[in-house]
């Protein structure tokens, strides 16, 4: 009998009717990426620990893209990690979270109504809920984007999930979410500097969070400040969003891909952004090369600059708004 790496069709909830790559045996589809690692994606059907069950049927369409087919939210997290799998090797170069090829695994329909995602590095695993009222599973490509790359920083810096550094780890995530959302040019889901757009999570239509005015969110930080550590790490991420944000796209208002943005910075001063691929490359190679598991945000610039310098000289055009953006964002020498 037949067996062997398929492109099957899923028809997702946030990202239209994609590609996905699955096993057959026989008879039978999984959802287990043999191009990637071998990535799974398990069904926990409301359940909150093991794996519950591989995704698995007779033919090779998944979900109907609405919570109606348990399948949809496993089309999606099954996209969702093939994307950000694809963007790290295209990008960076990087085979998987542990650069060794080989894949992890997802979970979906995590509990009753539950309104979060996460990664576990105990479980080498990503893991969604279903939203409030099970209705709005947190399964878009951004937040898919963000929970891997928390493997990628647990596997390279270690960033400490506390403090300044742990605001810097969710930084990490939501930079990378955003770097995976815009590599997957999906028409349904385009890219964007804000995180979590399409799962409506506050109930009226905004994102969980925005990375040129993080303040816009009513409780993330623009800007550093002394005590900044003590703040939860998805509100102390906020300056460093802020600083990749005006790396990539300069301080002031703009209309990107008919989304409004406005970066001011803390010192009142311009910012000329560098564009998001080469803030992306400054980014991962402070990430993967510099920093260490207590980087906090003057650590973050030391490192962010040596990246620079690496990469594109210490007189660049690139160096130089390195600098500039932190300033922009209150971190200085
Ligand atoms: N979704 C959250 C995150 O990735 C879960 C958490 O608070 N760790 O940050
Ligand atoms: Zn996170
Ligand atoms: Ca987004």
């Amino acid at each position: 009998e037949y067996q062997g790496v398929r492109t099957g069709v899923g028809n997702t909830q946030y990202s239209g009717r994609v590609p996905l790559t699955t096993t057959q045996s026989g008879s039978t589809y999984t959802l287990t990426d043999g191009d990637r690692g071998g990535h799974k994606t398990y069904n926990l059907n409301r359940g909150t620990s093991g794996t519950g069950t591989l995704f698995s049927q007779g033919a090779d369409t998944w979900g109907n893209g609405t919570v109606s087919d348990p399948a949809t939210a496993g089309a999606d997290a099954h996209y969702g990690a093939a994307v950000t799998w694809d963007f790290y090797k295209d990008t960076f170069g990087r085979s998987g979270i542990k650069n060794n090829g080989v894949g992890a695994y997802s979970r979906v329909h995590y509990g009753n109504s539950y309104v979060n995602a996460f990664w576990s590095d105990s479980c080498f695993c990503m893991t969604y809920g279903d939203g409030s009222g099970n209705a709005d599973p947190l399964t878009a490509l951004d937040v898919a984007g963000h929970e891997m790359s928390h493997g990628v920083t647990s596997n390279t810096a270690g960033l400490n999930y506390s403090g300044e550094s742990g605001g810097l780890n969710e930084a990490t995530s939501d930079i990378f979410g955003t770097g995976v959302e815009f590599y997957a040019n999906n028409a349904s889901d385009p890219g964007d500097y804000l995180i979590g757009e399409k799962i409506d999570i506050n109930g009226d239509g905004t994102p969980l969070r925005y990375l040129d005015k993080p303040s816009k969110d009513g409780a993330s930080k623009d800007s550093w400040y002394s005590g900044i550590g003590g703040v939860d790490v998805h509100y102390s991420s906020g300056p460093a969003n802020h600083f990749f944000y005006l790396l990539s796209e300069g301080s002031g208002a703009k209309v990107i891909d008919g989304v409004s943005y406005d970066s001011p910075t803390a010192d009142g001063l311009p910012v000329t952004g560098i564009g998001r691929a080469k803030a992306l490359q400054i980014w991962y190679r402070a990430l993967t090369t510099k920093w260490t598991s207590t980087t906090n945000y003057s650590g973050a610039r030391t490192g962010t600059l040596a990246a620079a310098g690496e990469l594109y000289g210490t007189t660049s055009a690139e160096y130089t708004a390195v600098q500039n953006a932190w300033a922009g964002v209150g971190v200085g020498t």
